[in-house]
């Protein structure tokens, strides 16, 4: 069992580390007779789930591969029982005060210790803190936590509702009716029941660590620092401090420290208080000159302070607390329009507008307690690296690790973070669930509040405009009026009053925002003119991708397309003679429409590339449409500055190997989005996007840097044989912060009598000479372009420890794509476009010699998929 780092300090908290975890299906459970070797004990691992449990013992097929998921419902439907001995050393058992603390149970839990209840649980999202004084022994403890199958908690009171409300997702399986959705009565994250890029899992268990603290007259119960003011001279903030006093009042000496980014003392503070018993909080002020800020990636470094807090009492005794901080201020700027009801949607960090770039995340597994820390860093490395600066926490999943948030503030990735709530409705009108949400928010915004990286908490996913827009709400007001209104009210209740209450008195002045999207609970959510945005007219009403030029919202918080990982990771659960898009394997890791998001894979690859031949053509047809439709749509956004102020698009990352709308699979490889996206979202970058019904296109040059910056641009319009038409070159000054429109040039201007079919419009964006951003322009679809194939020749050569390849161009590539089929190799760049003549060098590094790495390489662009 991990030891939780405990506020408290090592003096009064200890792990159950020598704790011997055991699990088995309940004998008494109705599926035991079915499952007889799962109702035997066996080894567990603590934090961890059942399913992951099941497969360490080998008692279950592996849950990723193939297509095994049907065969796995039962574990859904069971009874767990966990089991752990453990002793508690004599200094621990000689405290007055113990407390079991369990960061995490998933989720109907009954505990008891010794033979004695101590707990029932019914909420995955919580920390919950038992009272266990006198029940410890020194020698062979007894800890046993059942959980009962959150379905069939439910699934009575959920069928004998008169009506049903809405809610994500049903099950696929037959298993129960198909109106009727557990997820949304239960605090347990909701794609656990599966969600449209991710199998149905409905996973139990201890999927965070549980701690035992312990202690004698006082404990530090939390520590934090308040920013009544900040600028670049001055801040003003308060250490809060909260002791819990056992005994009669005593007096006490608190000292507070603040160390800057490089380890140095910044502030100190001394206080005498005397506290009383119960909680006490304590309130020292400190101020610093020249603070130094917390910046978003891009806009300067990610200073941390750390305050350390120390409580001293007249035996010498000293409690020390510790806690890792930011400064910097955040606000969401809504200026109302000169003209018409529209308003802005900016955040603003340390006084700067920042243009959101960035992407939404969903969780990093089905299991969450496999998610190292190394996992995640490489995922959001890879965003960092990208130019993101902000990433959405949507919210069918659960609230991030500590681990996620340390990332998030390292890396300069502000985090927009969403309460737990998926989609649909959930019973919102009864007291008892909210005050359960209530305290959920309450144990998460004390855990998370101190991250700079985190400025925004949000209500929920699309619940608003479900209700509001997508049928779900009227369709209830017809059947059961009195019924809709009530659901209606306790939404109201819960997303405009309890959660904004518990950020507004918990949550250190972080901002509140009550649905992604919306407006904050005012008019319509979907608006474009007001609030954030949701756009999936492109893919889910499948329009064609031209239009996202066309739609121009204030913060576009998700739109999306997806497309499959490479063939490396699809070999880890379908074998090649399966690849196929119809084979029952491969539909079953494509979950959009059950399989049928294959179908609409094809629609937008036929559109614009034509059908593909193989497997292998519609994996790499999939990214090259992916990252296409989408650099044009974030495009689009940047330019549209500072009307739209962000662009988050859907998905950053992946729950397990499958198609998704992800640009990062679920082994951290890059899909082509990811090496688009750290050129769409470099801070100076040229958008010359193509609009074909008015067949225009308009040239706007980006500049996020805080500073002006001087530039040329260059748009040369040539054969795809490399041959110049015409070529012209401006210089400009870049305003900092800023899009600007620097040409619209027709298609007939622009390309003059060029054959549409091999002519190019190449744009550039140079800086002292040096190009910083390319976007070609082209004239017709990629399907009736005459693109030859084998246009690029290939060497690779040794480079120190590493590799360099070589690829020279003979005609236009377009959309190269480099692989090195079994060979594990990692490339500096991939997904590019190189002009005839031009030559590339890419770094590869790989364990693997020169030679299997000459045979493995692999080139296709699109001129060799037809
Ligand atoms: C959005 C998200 C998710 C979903 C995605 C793709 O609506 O909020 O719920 O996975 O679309 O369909």
């Amino acid at each position: 069992m991990a030891l939780l780092l405990s506020l408290a300090g090592p003096a009064t908290a200890s792990s159950l580390r020598n704790a011997r975890w055991q699990f088995r299906l309940l004998p008494g459970d109705s599926l035991a007779k079915a499952h007889p070797d799962a109702a035997q004990w066996h080894a567990a691992q603590v934090p961890g789930s059942v399913h992951t449990d099941l497969l360490a013992n080998r008692l279950i097929v592996a849950p990723y591969r193939g297509a095994h998921e049907a065969q796995l419902q039962w574990i859904g439907r069971a009874t767990w029982e966990y089991r752990a001995h453990f002793d508690v050393g004599p200094e621990t058992l000689a405290r007055r005060h113990s407390v079991l603390v369990f960061e995490g149970l998933d989720t109907f839990a009954k505990v008891s210790l010794n033979g004695l209840p101590i707990l029932s649980a019914n909420n995955a999202h919580r920390r919950w803190r038992v009272n266990v004084e006198g029940l410890l022994k020194a020698k062979d403890n007894v800890l046993q936590i059942v959980f009962q199958s959150p379905i069939d908690k439910l699934l009575a009171r959920v069928l004998a509702m008169p009506y049903k409300i809405a809610g994500n997702y049903p099950s696929p399986y037959d298993d129960i009716p198909g109106d009727v959705m557990i997820g949304n009565f239960v605090r347990k994250p909701a794609y656990h029941f599966g969600w449209d890029w991710g199998p149905r899992y409905v996973t139990a268990g201890i999927w965070r660590p549980i701690v035992l603290q312990t202690w004698n007259d006082r404990r530090i119960v939390d520590l934090a620092v308040r920013t009544n003011k900040l600028n670049a001279e001055q801040a003003a903030l308060t250490v809060l401090l909260t002791v819990r006093q056992s005994a009669r009042p005593t007096s006490v000496n608190v000292n507070v420290a603040l160390y800057g980014p490089e380890g140095h003392t910044a502030a100190h503070q001394k206080k005498r208080a005397t506290l009383t018993k119960g909680e006490n909080r304590l309130a020292v002020p400190v101020s610093l000159e020249h603070p130094k800020r917390w910046w978003p990636n891009g806009y300067g470094k990610q200073n941390r302070y750390t305050v350390v807090a120390t409580v001293r009492g007249a035996n010498g005794q000293a409690l020390e607390s510790k806690q890792q901080f930011g400064l910097r201020t955040v606000k969401i700027r809504q200026r109302k329009d000169a003209k018409g009801d529209g308003r802005g949607f900016a955040f603003v960090i340390n006084g700067v507008a920042v243009f959101a770039k960035g992407a939404n995340v969903i969780p990093f597994d089905m299991f969450p307690a496999r998610v190292t820390k190394k996992r995640l860093q490489r995922v959001m490395q890879a965003a960092a690296d990208s130019h993101m600066n902000m990433l959405r926490v949507w919210g069918g999943g659960y609230y991030p690790s500590d681990a996620f948030y340390q990332l998030a503030d390292q890396l300069g990735l502000m985090i927009w973070q969403d309460f737990m709530f998926g989609g649909g409705m959930q019973p919102a009108y009864d007291p008892d669930f909210r005050a359960n949400v209530v305290a959920e928010a309450h144990d998460n915004i004390l855990r998370l509040r101190h991250h700079p990286s985190l400025v925004l908490w949000s209500g929920n996913n699309e619940e608003e405009s479900a209700w509001k827009n997508w049928g779900h709400g009227a369709k209830l007001k017809k059947m059961a009026p009195q019924f809709a209104a009530k659901v209606w009210k306790g939404y109201q209740r819960l997303f405009g009053h309890d959660l904004r209450q518990a950020v507004a008195q918990w949550g250190l002045g972080t901002p509140y925002w009550a649905s992604s999207p919306s407006n904050d609970l005012q008019g319509n959510p979907d608006a474009s003119n007001r609030g954030d945005k949701h756009y999936w007219g492109v893919w889910a009403q499948k329009k064609p991708i031209q239009a996202y030029l066309h739609e121009t919202p204030r913060f576009m918080s998700e739109y999306g397309l997806q497309a499959w990982p490479s063939l490396k990771t699809v070999r880890e659960f379908a074998s090649p003679e399966q690849w196929a898009v119809d084979n029952p394997v491969i539909r079953a890791h494509q979950k959009y429409l059950a399989g049928d998001g294959n179908q609409r894979l094809l629609y937008y690859i036929e559109a614009e590339y034509g059908a593909p031949d193989s497997f292998a053509d519609f994996v790499y047809l999939s990214q090259v449409m992916q990252a296409e439709g989408i650099s044009l749509a974030a495009l689009h956004h940047r330019a549209s500055r500072p009307y739209t102020m962000g662009s988050l698009y859907w998905q950053l990352n992946d729950v397990w190997p499958g198609a998704s709308w992800s640009s990062i699979d679920y082994d951290g490889r890059w899909k082509a989005l990811q090496f688009h996206a750290r050129r769409f979202f470099a801070p100076v970058a040229i958008a010359a996007l193509r609009d074909r019904n008015a067949a225009t296109t308009r040239v706007t040059l980006l500049n996020d840097h805080n500073r002006a910056v001087k530039a040329h641009w260059r748009v040369r319009v040539m054969d795809f044989d490399g041959t110049e038409h015409t070529t012209q070159t401006h210089d400009v000054t870049l305003a900092p912060l800023s899009a600007t429109r620097v040409a619209s040039f027709s298609d007939a201007s622009l390309r003059g009598d060029a054959d549409p079919r091999h002519t190019v419009a190449v744009f550039d964006l140079m800086i002292n000479g040096e190009r910083v951003s390319r976007r070609l322009v082209y004239f017709v679809p990629a399907k009736n372009q005459a693109l030859k194939a084998n246009p690029v020749a290939a060497e690779i050569r040794t480079q120190g420890d590493a590799f360099v390849l070589t690829l020279t161009a003979h005609s236009l590539v377009r959309d190269l794509w480099i692989d090195f089929d079994h060979v594990q190799a990692r490339l500096e760049d991939n997904a590019i476009n190189l002009l005839a003549g031009q030559t590339r060098q890419l770094i590869i590094h790989s364990p693997a010699s020169l030679r299997q790495l000459r045979k493995a390489l692999r080139l296709k662009s699109l001129g060799d998929v037809r």
